[in-house]
């Protein structure tokens, strides 16, 4: 375009400025809810970097529920999104809406929680952590403070989700070549505070004294754990040993208080990532398959000096 016609007509030169790839994007967001602190800081990071980058954003809260999911999908697709983040809230089921955005040429791309699908080209790309990882590196922790002995009652994520499924299964395996270790219990408080304390109640009731070691998905339930334990007049972090998966800031704050002994991490905060990986989808560049997070694990050894630098 000649400099002189820019000139005549400024609304030539804006679209000169930002370039074809830089007219205003629209990407439609179906979060999973709000069950966890997790979630509250994974939604603000990606509404920040939306914000930052001036794209449009269009955010569903599934309420925890997969049909609300499927339906925000259907509706960004009807309204032409450019593209959507979709949080899974479990793994199967996605595959005639997935065919659905693909017939209208919307690359999807996954955030914080995997699908199981026969074809994974259905989805552009998976952005968020490691949970087998996450559960054998909890495992690993616990094998190392405990020679390898005790009860253990696990408190799982929500049903059917990837880091429930994958933090159940790494964490098993780990700890088999230990038979000193086992897990006693199970049964899901959905990622949610409340659900930990009324999993650890009703255990507290049936096991009494005998749970050595809670192993919970989050630190949220944990936390709820933890208030279950102490109302039952003992010590959490002493007469039980709790081991979660975050490391939210409340979270380390009772790995330093005592009342928690580690949190592995999830981090939360990759909102720039998810929006690199949709500039580049939009300009027809390829995004690898997995994009991992790196995760780090914070004990009585190092969460007094990680506390202040945490984001959520
Ligand atoms: O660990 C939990 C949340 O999908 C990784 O979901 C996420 C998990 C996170 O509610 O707190």
């Amino acid at each position: 375009m000649k400099l002189r016609m820019l000139l005549l007509f400024p609304c030539c030169l804006s679209i000169f400025l930002n370039g074809a790839a830089g007219r205003t994007i629209t990407v439609g967001f179906a979060q999973t809810g709000a069950e966890s602190a997790w979630r509250t800081a994974n939604t603000v990071s990606i509404r920040a970097e939306a914000e930052k980058r001036g794209v449009v954003l269009k955010f569903s809260d599934g309420e925890s529920k997969q049909e609300n999911q499927i339906r925000a999908l259907r509706s960004f697709i009807t309204q032409k999104v450019d593209a959507i983040i979709l949080a899974p809230i479990v793994e199967t089921g996605w595959e005639p809406v997935l065919r659905e955005a693909r017939r209208a040429g919307i690359p999807v791309i996954l955030e914080s929680r995997t699908i199981k699908v026969s074809d994974d080209s259905l989805y552009a790309t998976f952005i968020g952590s490691n949970f087998l990882e996450e559960g054998r590196m909890a495992a690993e922790w616990l094998v190392r403070r405990t020679g390898g002995k005790g009860n253990i009652l696990e408190i799982q994520g929500e049903p059917g989700s990837a880091p429930a499924n994958e933090r159940r299964i790494a964490f098993a395996q780990a700890i088999a070549p230990h038979p000193g270790l086992r897990i006693i219990d199970a049964q899901s408080g959905d990622f949610r505070r409340s659900g930990g304390k009324e999993v650890m109640e009703a255990m507290l009731k049936k096991h009494g004294r005998d749970i050595d070691i809670v192993y919970a998905h989050n630190d949220d339930m944990g936390l709820g754990a933890i208030q279950a334990i102490e109302a039952a007049g003992l010590q959490p972090g002493k007469d039980v040993i709790i081991v979660t998966v975050d490391a939210i800031r409340e979270g380390i704050k009772a790995v330093i208080d005592g009342r928690m002994n580690c949190v592995v991490e999830c981090n939360p905060m990759f909102g720039p990532k998810v929006f690199d990986s949709v500039e580049k989808l939009l300009a027809g560049q390829a995004v690898p398959k997995v994009i991992y997070n790196h995760d780090e694990l914070f004990d009585a050894t190092n969460a007094a000096a990680v506390i202040n630098s945490r984001e959520y």
